[in-house]
């Protein structure tokens, strides 16, 4: 039985699509974030960050991080074979995907969001969030040109959970002026992902949708 905290389009949106993927037992918990519930005292107990997602596992056990709950879920979930095993050879470039997506894609992608966590200043913020999103044009290209190259996933013939992280990453470059989806080996990836099942009940759960 997994709970897992929610909100619409946020970074719970890859872990949730692997939790429906697996039909394991769950209860999807939202919070609002228009309103902050994110910081309230009972989710800081389980969070102390007060960011959005965390998964309550094993009656009682919790963890937070996209990344890390998304790469939890597939091993506890190997049957859904969405990360290579260990020592298989995929497994490098599996671990590489998955770091390289959370800390340096989804964290230009917070600079672009959220300017205000790293300078004060109407000025200064929007210096950030052009800096941003002229670092994320370059990782788009260079995500693209991956695909292309040795596609049609990250890690080449296999869909893994590094793909579910890429396409929620991708929705959130939405409004920049020329988001991930423009691209056309991403948006290839995109088409492919929405007609998983489990993302696109996802994506309804959360009532939300995804550009093409
Ligand atoms: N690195 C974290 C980031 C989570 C995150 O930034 N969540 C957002 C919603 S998408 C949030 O709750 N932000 C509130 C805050 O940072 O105060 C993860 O991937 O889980």
């Amino acid at each position: 039985m997994y709970k897992l905290y929610w909100s619409a389009g946020s970074a719970a949106m890859a872990p949730q699509a692997i939790i429906l993927e697996s039909g394991a037992k769950a209860e999807f918990i939202h919070l609002d974030d228009g309103k902050r519930e994110q910081k309230s005292p009972e989710y800081l107990k389980l969070n102390p960050h007060g960011r959005i997602p965390t998964l309550v596992f094993d009656e009682g056990q919790v963890m937070y991080e996209s990344a890390a709950i998304c790469q939890f879920l597939t091993e506890r979930h190997p049957e859904l074979t969405l990360a290579p095993a260990v020592g298989s050879p995929d497994r490098a470039r599996y671990l590489q995907w998955m770091a390289y997506l959370t800390n340096t894609v989804q964290e230009a992608i917070m600079h672009w969001w959220h300017g205000e966590n790293f300078v004060d200043g109407a000025a200064e913020q929007a210096k950030v969030k052009a800096k941003a999103e002229e670092r994320l044009a370059k990782m788009w290209t260079f995500l693209d040109n991956e695909i292309a190259t040795k596609g049609p996933h990250l890690c080449g013939a296999p869909f893994y959970a590094c793909d579910y992280f890429l396409v929620m990453l991708v929705r959130w470059s939405r409004k920049m002026a020329k988001p991930g989806h423009q691209y056309p080996h991403l948006n290839a990836l995109i088409r492919e992902t929405l007609q998983r099942p489990a993302y696109a009940q996802m994506l309804k759960l959360q009532g939300i949708e995804q550009a093409v």
